[in-house]
């Protein structure tokens, strides 16, 4: 292929709920997508952070920056653009992970779409529809969090996870144990909200049967999880410690995470993504694909990926209107607790144009 055109086009989505997490409150979904123009087909992608590096170092203004600056100049002196050759030939800028994965996945849509080959069949899936789980983030009261799950669990979420923090933990666990029975697949994030000095309070947790606990310490702090997990018998599950496939081996070998949550966009892209599941799986680690509350463009790739045989446990791939009251692409819509595997070619999604166009603020050429 040979690439003709990049645009960065921002969008800002209202959700349709506050998402309050340890790291801040989130209320419109405001990012850029990614539009790949090759002389074969064309691609998109969504950057997954936020104008803020409140999850992680990286962020809308920053990421745009580095893409023009660094990684497309990188890709554009390519003799053949085939989506395999970015992340060599990228190498040489370090870190920018999420950055990287916009650009590897709108090369790889825009690739696949030339081979009329769906992003599934191409990461080995093996299913044809991932069962969906939902993150519900910190409410105001135990109330509203047990209306919200409830709610949830009405439109036939089948795993119930909740953001916690110190003084948000504890009780809305108990709570949604106590009216929602032992049986309830149910599992806490933290997103990095406690230190090793807490590890009395969350052995606390263990009573309560959670599937995991997902990064409860600093990031990258594999020793610290690896004495938690230690002392504690809920599972630990790293999220934001793991950029890579070699950062999950030393994780697993460390004991310091006994569940994997697979985010394409932290690791790079969907081929160290499907690394990350390879190394996991081979340990007999379960793996889980996570979000970045995702329109459905980056939520369509995610669910190829989730369809991949060591996705044993529900992802947070939730139904388009858990997040938009109108998606930029035609909605993913729960059925009987499990949303659709894409089977067109590519990621099989495209932005509506006049949904899109709604959405839009700046479109920019990043290169022509
Ligand atoms: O830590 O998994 C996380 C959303 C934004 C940033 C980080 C995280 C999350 C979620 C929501 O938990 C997952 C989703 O529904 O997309
Ligand atoms: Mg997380």
């Amino acid at each position: 292929m040979k690439l003709e055109r990049v645009e960065i086009v921002h969008v800002a989505i209202p959700l349709v709920s506050p998402f309050r997490t340890s790291f801040g409150t989130m209320t419109t979904k405001d990012t850029f997508l990614l539009h790949v123009v090759t002389d074969a087909a064309e691609g998109w992608s969504e950057f997954a952070a936020d104008p803020e590096p409140g999850y992680c170092s990286e962020f809308v203004a920053g990421a745009e920056i580095v893409l023009r600056d660094f990684l497309l100049p990188r890709v554009a002196a390519l003799p053949v653009l085939d989506t395999a050759h970015l992340a060599p030939a990228t190498a040489g800028v370090k870190g920018h992970e999420l950055a990287k994965a916009a650009l590897e996945t709108a090369v790889l849509d825009a690739e696949l779409r030339s081979y009329g080959m769906p992003l599934a069949t191409y990461l080995g899936a093996v299913r044809e529809r991932v069962p969906a789980g939902v993150s519900v983030g910190i409410q105001r009261t135990i109330a509203e969090l047990l209306d919200a799950v409830e709610g949830y669990l009405a439109e036939g979420y089948v795993r119930i996870k909740l953001k916690i923090e110190p003084g948000w933990d504890l009780e809305p666990v108990r709570a949604v144990r106590e009216r929602f029975g032992r049986d309830l697949p149910l599992q806490v994030d933290a997103n990095t909200a406690y230190t090793l000095a807490d590890a009395e309070h969350l052995r606390r947790l263990d009573e309560y049967g959670l599937l995991l606990i997902e990064e409860p310490l600093e990031e990258n702090n594999l020793h610290a999880h690896a004495l938690l997990q230690q002392r504690i018998t809920t599972p630990v599950c790293l999220d934001e410690s793991l950029h890579n496939a070699r950062d999950t081996a030393s994780a697993i070998a460390l004991d310091a995470c006994r569940v994997v949550n697979v985010k394409p966009a932290r690791v790079g892209g969907y081929l160290e993504a499907r690394r990350v599941h390879d190394v996991a799986h081979a340990h007999g680690v379960p793996v889980w694909c996570g979000g970045m509350l995702e329109t459905g463009i980056g939520r369509a790739a995610n669910l190829a990926l989730a369809a991949l045989p060591g996705f044993t446990l529900p992802g947070d791939t939730s139904a388009s209107s858990r997040y938009f009251a109108e998606d930029i692409t035609e909605p993913f819509v729960l059925v009987d607790g499990h949303l659709p595997v894409p089977r067109t070619p590519g990621i099989g999604v495209q932005p509506l144009p006049e949904v899109l166009r709604r959405f839009t603020g700046e479109r920019r050429d990043l290169y022509v």
